[in-house]
């Protein structure tokens, strides 16, 4: 009471809100007025924070939390009279008629897409230190994911400007999510590569905050063990995205720039965000086409890899806390194996006659088309289904091990929308896999084998596998891979070819500038930097660089090339980006043409 003489109205206002909500405690051991203002002011400046970055303020996020806490002591599975199903979907196939249709649409309607990069997490899972977006996509070149991000978001511009003769020259935004963890980083990553070449009123930056911890399941809001005046807090995941969209008012804005998708993706889905690669085109080919208000680029999945499994779902009665009859949404990978045997099938989530699961993998690269998408968040304000996972300290569930708080994803966002809503998928080719960077070395290696590792080494490996199997397509002669270890993982070593985005975007691109009459050996190394490089009667047995801007590639070139040496993980004389992978280049000799 004493202290409200030293409050505003404001903080008044925050303060008995706390109160109603059962907060007491976060200010009972408050001293007189005079002692510890500052810190008191300080406290209700967070208070003032978490209550704006909520959708409904800090008192909705305290009830959500008292309302799923109690489901989740009872164990309430939130799929409960659910049943899972197969669901169907657009495949792709690379390369065939349907695919460069699809391309060509895709291509056309970039240029009125906004791309969403979600970059708030911490490579915890990888044990990298820094920012996964400054980790290098491979090695050859050294080219950061940042670097490929915003490359291939400007040749996709440019390429689609072209195509499409528009004059205005648009221009593809892109908005990053970051964190308290890497907001600064990124930044400075961005700043200190001048953009790597965009505009940087094109990108702009969007913080989430972390939300309240949470002690018991009354939603008590934990203190920070450290500092009595502040509320503990974690990430609230990728689902805030969203939220921080709506807020953002840029959806209006693009949508009167006449913009109409909005491209959502990961930190390290380098070979699916390849926009050389066929992806993304394809399957915004496939949203146009189709005409999805949602469409989720998908995987074929090993049962039981840690990636979550698109699955259709249909309800006994139609009445349910997801409010709808049947829809088809991601089950996360710790849930959809017990959901299976929950409901009739006795061996859970395991591979079929194809070698994969049924169920597609979920990549978190969601194309939403923008119009419905803000009318939605009209609706919702961008909040999205939540969940709690607290570490109960026993079986009465009465009690934490450490603090708690809710969490939300963002591929969710389907879960609020009307049975009306147009939600589908789109699954890529089974020889492409998926190959993100988020395991450590120890975590990797114990995969089970046949499984996907998702590691910075197998990362690496499936870039050279995707761009020699896109040239053996085009009709160039790729030697066979052949197998290695490297960190304790097996993986197929293809002959280490990468390209700039400018070199090419699609299927068609790649087709035009290469010839049928080249070879590439096993242990070579090609490296494309500039879009006239044409690839004629090229018979390749070591490193080539192509960086000269116009340049027919053709005869013999030997050299002693590029060798993979071995690097052991826990050798701390090499830096970590190089650790987490085992193996780094030794150049030995390579053929290099600068000449513009
Ligand atoms: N991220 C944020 O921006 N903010 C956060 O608070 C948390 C994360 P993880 P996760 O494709 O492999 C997802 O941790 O959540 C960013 C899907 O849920 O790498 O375990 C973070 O920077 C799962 O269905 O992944 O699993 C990163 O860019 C499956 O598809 C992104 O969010 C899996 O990814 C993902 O965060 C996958």
């Amino acid at each position: 009471q004493k202290n409200l003489t030293v409050l505003s109205p404001e903080q008044i206002e925050l303060a008995k809100m706390l109160l109603l909500e059962g907060q007491k405690h976060l200010f009972e051991h408050w001293p007189e007025p005079g002692v510890d203002d500052g810190k008191k002011k300080d406290f209700f400046e967070q208070v003032a924070r978490l209550n704006s970055s909520y959708p409904g303020g800090l008192s909705s996020y305290i009830q959500n939390a008292k309302r799923l806490l109690a489901d989740s002591k009872v164990g309430k599975n939130p799929y409960d009279g659910f049943t899972p199903s197969v669901p169907s979907g657009q495949v792709l196939t690379f390369g065939d008629a349907d695919f460069i249709r699809l391309e060509e649409a895709g291509i056309k309607e970039a240029r009125k897409s906004a791309f969403v990069l979600v970059a708030g997490g911490l490579g915890e899972r990888l044990g990298y230190k820094g920012i996964k977006l400054a980790l290098p996509i491979e090695t050859t070149t050294g080219r950061c994911f940042m670097q490929h991000y915003v490359e291939s978001i400007l040749a996709l511009q440019e390429s689609s400007c072209r195509l499409a003769q528009d004059q205005h020259q648009s221009e593809i935004p892109l908005v990053i999510m970051t964190s308290d963890d890497t907001h600064t980083p990124t930044i400075k990553l961005l700043e200190s590569n001048n953009y790597f070449g965009m505009k940087s009123t094109q990108v702009i930056l969007l913080k989430q905050e972390k939300v309240a911890c949470l002690d018991d399941n009354d939603a008590t809001l934990a203190l920070d063990p450290n500092d009595k005046y502040k509320i503990q807090t974690k990430p609230h995941g990728h689902g805030d995205v969203h939220a921080l969209l709506y807020s953002s008012g840029l959806l209006n804005k693009w949508k009167q720039e006449g913009i109409k998708w909005v491209l959502f993706f990961q930190d390290t889905n380098g070979l699916l965000f390849k926009v050389d690669f066929p992806a993304i085109p394809a399957s915004l080919g496939v949203s146009v086409t189709k005409g999805y208000h949602v469409n989720s680029l998908a995987v074929p999945r090993k049962a039981k890899e840690a990636i979550g499994g698109i699955t259709k779902l249909t309800h006994t009665d139609g009445i349910s806390v997801l409010s709808r009859r049947s829809m088809v949404i991601n089950v996360e990978y710790n849930q959809l194996d017990p959901l299976l045997r929950a409901t009739g099938h006795a061996d859970g989530d395991v591979n079929c006659e194809t070698g994969f699961s049924p169920f597609p993998g979920n990549i978190n690269q969601l194309i939403l088309e923008l119009e419905p998408y803000i009318e939605e968040l009209n609706k919702t304000r961008g909040a999205i289904s939540e969940f709690v996972n607290p570490k109960y300290k026993d079986s009465t569930k009465t009690a934490f091990k450490s603090s708690t708080r809710l969490e939300c994803m963002m591929q969710d966002y389907p879960k609020s929308l009307s049975p009306s809503a147009r939600v589908g998928f789109t699954v890529m080719d089974t020889w492409l896999g998926y190959a993100p960077v988020k395991n450590n070395p120890e975590d990797a290696a114990k995969v089970p084998k046949g499984n996907p590792y998702h590691s910075a080494t197998s990362g690496e490996m499936a870039i050279y596998k995707a761009n020699s199997i896109i040239l053996k397509k085009a009709g160039v002669q790729i030697a066979d891979p052949i197998t290695d270890v490297f960190n304790g993982q097996e993986v197929e070593v293809w002959p280490r070819v990468t390209w700039n985005p400018k070199w090419a975007l699609t299927f068609s691109d790649v087709k035009r500038k290469v010839n049928e009459a080249c070879s590439v050996s096993q242990r070579s190394t090609l490296v494309i930097n500039n879009s006239n490089v044409i690839l004629d009667t090229l018979s390749l047995d070591g490193t080539l660089i192509a960086n000269e801007v116009e340049v027919k590639l053709a005869g013999a070139v030997q050299n002693k090339g590029w060798v993979l040496q071995h690097v052991d993980h826990k050798d701390s004389s090499n830096p970590e980006e190089i650790r987490i992978r085992g193996f780094k280049i030794q150049k030995v000799e390579q053929l290099e043409l600068n000449h513009v």
